[in-house]
């Protein structure tokens, strides 16, 4: 077992390129470990040996092999304790090209250090006691946030305020377990009243701490059901009759040529998912779909259940009718089936002129009175900074809201411990109406304390650590 802070495991030196994959104005090479300043010294050419330089000093200089220059780089020293990861770590900034950085990467390992495993350096961190398990799991949250909210949740979460609550949750369970164990040791001094309630003069019951326990515990169980849902990325069906211009908007949206398009019907029969990133910086995951036709053949039938499938998944409907032409059946039967959702209309195609009135559309379905009608011309971009705006109003609407002051837990492992730990406390709470009350109460209360304590990683298993930091990329 690990004992969070207090263990280490290894006492290597760790090596990885930590910026993303791919060509950057700058990549970086991070080590970690207690020879980081030695390998340092090995490959780096500069005025000053890295051994030489103070915390946190940054220098210029070069990385070599062999004699070779590999690259011009920035060198930063950080000092044990005060670094990410609490030991000796080296920086090593080069110009970001995956080639160059493959080749200083190699330099540090051939000077001595060993190549970092998925997570490694945050790991570390936590075994150093540098920050604690529910921390060192939002430091992934974070890098792969999506939204808004997945990045706000995991930013207070790596910022140690999840943490600090937990913890003072923590501490009220220890407080009442302890006068509770009091109480089986030493029945005579503890009264019944002191812990069931009236006897307020020790600073509240072990009976009301509990209640305001499992309450606060309520609380970041249920904001974490409506966190959830605001930190996935949303999602929009493009659906409508075959060859309205489904696929030419998403096109259009996306500012690339992405998605094939073509005058004949039935082009598109699979889904496509693309995400898009609006004006005001939201995202929203568009799915272009099959346009509606009579079924001809099995084709059109398994092309009608991915669109069928997308439209089921989706938090709303961008529904594109061709304005240039009449209303058919098809259409109708789009309002008719899944007008009642929230959805914007898209009127395509008005530089061929607009035959028929969105009133039309509205009196098939009562539920899209309240739907925005935008006017595009896919092929040329018109109507789309509308249609941009139209988009937004539409996510802010379907997203739920958080109140920005809630304690929000970032993943269901967490939830799953919060609500483990409040099952446990209101079972104590159930026993305290039994005579069971304090022996049964004790016992739960430690089992409420394990579920905390795994959460804060406090006495966690390797395998536990092991299956959170396997979700972690090299280099962090
Ligand atoms: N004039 C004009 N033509 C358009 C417009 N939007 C799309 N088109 C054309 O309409 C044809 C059909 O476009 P698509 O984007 O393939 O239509 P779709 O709805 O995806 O069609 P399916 O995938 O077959 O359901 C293509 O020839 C496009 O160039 C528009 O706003 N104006
Ligand atoms: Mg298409």
């Amino acid at each position: 077992m690990c004992k969070g802070a207090m263990l280490t495991e290894d006492n290597d030196t760790i090596a990885a390129i930590s910026t993303a994959p791919g060509v950057g104005a700058i990549g970086l090479v991070r080590l970690s470990g207690p020879d980081s300043i030695a390998i340092a010294d090995r490959v780096f050419v500069g005025s000053k040996r890295p051994s030489e330089m103070e915390h946190s000093r940054v220098q210029f200089g070069r990385v070599v092999r062999d004699g070779a220059v590999l690259d011009e780089v920035m060198l930063t020293v950080l000092r044990s304790p005060q670094s990410y990861t609490g030991e000796d770590v080296v920086e090593i900034s080069c110009h970001g090209n995956p080639l160059i950085l493959r080749d200083v990467l190699s330099a540090v390992i051939d000077a001595g250090a060993r190549l970092a495993t998925g997570g490694e350096f945050t790991r570390r961190a936590f075994l150093r006691g540098k920050m604690d398990l529910c921390q060192a799991e939002a430091v992934m949250e974070l890098l792969s946030a999506q939204t808004e909210e997945a990045k706000r949740v995991a930013l207070s979460q790596v910022r140690g305020r999840t943490s600090q609550e937990v913890a003072r949750l923590r501490e009220q369970v220890i407080r009442a377990k302890v006068e509770l164990d009091a109480s089986i040791d030493f029945p005579d001094d503890v009264s019944d009243e002191a812990l069931m309630g009236s006897d307020t003069a020790r600073g509240g019951s072990s009976v009301k701490l509990l209640l305001d326990t499992a309450r606060e515990l309520d609380a970041m169980i249920s904001a974490f059901a409506a966190s959830q849902q605001a930190q996935r990325l949303p999602t929009a069906a493009i659906v409508g009759k075959v060859n309205v211009g489904k696929s030419t908007l998403l096109n259009a949206l996306l500012a690339e040529d992405r998605v094939i398009t073509s005058e004949s019907a039935g082009t598109t029969r699979d889904r496509i998912d693309a995400d898009l990133a609006l004006s005001s910086g939201r995202r929203v995951r568009l799915s272009d779909t099959a346009g509606l036709v009579v079924p001809r053949d099995e084709l059109d039938v398994k092309a009608r259940v991915k669109m069928e499938e997308a439209v089921r998944s989706a938090d709303f409907l961008i529904m594109v009718f061709d304005a240039s032409s009449p209303l058919e059946d098809e259409d109708a039967q789009l309002v008719k089936t899944w007008g009642a959702g929230p959805a914007v209309l898209v009127l395509n195609k008005i530089d061929l002129g607009e035959r028929w009135d969105p009133s039309v559309l509205v009196g098939k379905c009562g539920d899209l009175s309240q739907a925005p009608v935008v006017r595009t011309c896919a092929i040329s971009g018109l109507g789309m900074d509308e249609l941009d705006g139209a988009l937004d109003k539409l996510l802010c609407a379907v997203t739920p809201e958080v109140p920005s002051e809630a304690c929000v837990v970032g993943t269901m492992r967490n939830e799953r411990l919060l609500q483990r730990a409040r099952d446990a406390i209101n079972a104590a709470l159930a026993a305290s109406h039994t005579g069971s009350w304090p022996e049964f109460a004790s016992s739960d209360l430690a089992e409420a304390l394990g579920a905390f304590n795994e959460f804060l990683g406090i006495d966690v298993g390797v395998d536990i650590l092991d299956e959170i930091f396997s979700r972690f990329c090299i280099g962090k």
